[in-house]
């Protein structure tokens, strides 16, 4: 019987997996930080719908900051594959809390690995690396062999994460793998990064409950792929013989700048720009009215403006393609906005 531990079950990413592995037939245990408000479980609902995941989905409190708590799960669950998906994601909170960044997206790494070493070296380990650790490389394409120049809080503390899971690997001899993802994006992405964050404010303007919303640099370029069709190169990781380190990415580049006009074409509307700066503006060519307009806010302290994967190692030893293109996905997360 496989069992998986998911920590960050409730972020997008680990309530696509948690489905993905149900379907295969898993016991998946979640791991949920404690809230003294009420969160909603909105990324489970799928889960929670599903009779026959009822003895299949097991939700338990945690915290991967806190060692006992991740100790005695490993101790409890006896899962064969962990897959450590908790974070603190968001880039420009990472400038604002930084400490508590590196905490969670560093030290916790080493505390999960370290756990596993201590209670059942065989465990596999999947480790959510990510794309920000190139930085602003000065390649077209970033791949495995691409040099990393972490800009940010958390791309040091996922450096950390990258590099302590390889040097368990080659110490200890115990199955982690590394996936470098490039950005991936669903209706389920939390609603303050960019494309979440445009595609809700794209819908309250349809409603009229607003008449523009604000961005950062719009000029930054992204690969941004589907979160549900990548959490399935997880999964494929550990299935190998060998733990390795993967880039999972679409190979093509749009800016922000793109995604918001692919976007307003969903209710029919043309987006053009003007001006430069903090002075550019997005408007609507027919009826003239600006929609949107730039907040320095939401500038980062150092901007990384342009990221675009290389996949071809994935597709050759994990046999992975990305389904899902730009406009498709840009019109799941229309849809799904305005099927609300
Ligand atoms: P996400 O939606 O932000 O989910 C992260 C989850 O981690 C959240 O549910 C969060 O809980 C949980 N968490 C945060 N701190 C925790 C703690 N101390 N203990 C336990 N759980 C904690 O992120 P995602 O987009 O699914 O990404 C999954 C992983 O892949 C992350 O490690 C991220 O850094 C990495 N990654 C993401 C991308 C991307 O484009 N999405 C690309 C590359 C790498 P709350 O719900 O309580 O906040
Ligand atoms: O920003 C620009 C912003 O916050 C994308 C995380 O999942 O992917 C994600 O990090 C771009 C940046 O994602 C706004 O400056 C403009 O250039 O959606 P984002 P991210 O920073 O790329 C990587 C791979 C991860 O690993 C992370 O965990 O969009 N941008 N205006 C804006 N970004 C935000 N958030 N808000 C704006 O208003």
């Amino acid at each position: 019987m496989n069992v998986a531990l998911i920590t960050g079950v409730m972020g997008q990413d680990g309530s696509y997996l948690a489905e993905y592995l149900l379907k295969k037939n898993y016991i998946v245990h979640g791991v949920r930080r404690y809230s003294s408000t009420n969160v909603e479980l909105k990324n489970l609902n799928q889960i929670k719908k599903n009779k026959n995941y009822s003895k299949k989905f097991f939700l338990h409190y945690g915290d991967v900051t806190d060692t006992s708590s991740i100790f005695s799960l490993i101790k409890k669950i006896k899962p064969n594959e962990i897959y450590n998906l908790a974070a603190q994601s968001h880039v420009l909170t990472s400038f604002q809390a930084p400490e508590y960044t590196s905490q969670v997206d560093a030290i916790s790494q080493l505390r999960v690995i370290e756990g596993v070493r201590q209670i059942n070296s065989r465990i596999k380990i999947y480790q959510a690396a990510t794309s920000e650790l190139y930085g602003n490389s000065d390649t077209k394409f970033q791949n495995e062999k691409t040099p990393f120049d972490p800009v940010s809080p958390y791309s040091a503390a996922k450096l950390y994460g990258f590099y302590i899971s390889k040097i368990y690997r080659t110490a200890y001899k115990m199955f982690i793998c590394n996936g470098i993802l490039f950005n991936h994006e669903s209706p389920r992405r939390g609603s303050s990064f960019v494309t979440k964050k445009i595609t809700e404010n794209i819908k309250r303007i349809a409603n009229k409950e607003i008449d523009c919303f604000y961005l950062g640099n719009l000029n930054s370029k992204r690969d941004w792929g589907y979160a549900k069709e990548y959490v399935e190169t997880m999964w494929l990781m550990l299935q190998q013989n060998k733990a390795d380190d993967y880039v999972i990415a679409t190979g093509k580049v749009y800016s922000v700048k793109d995604f918001v006009e692919e976007a307003f074409k969903y209710i029919n509307i043309k987006i053009k720009w003007r001006g430069k700066g903090l002075k550019e503006v997005g408007y609507d060519t027919k009826t003239k009215k600006i929609l949107i307009k730039v907040d320095p806010y939401y500038f980062r302290p150092n901007e990384l403006d342009y990221l675009r994967g290389d996949w071809s190692k994935s597709r050759k030893l994990l046999k992975w393609k990305p389904k899902t293109n730009f406009k498709d996905l840009v019109r799941i997360m229309m849809q799904s906005e305005f099927k609300k």
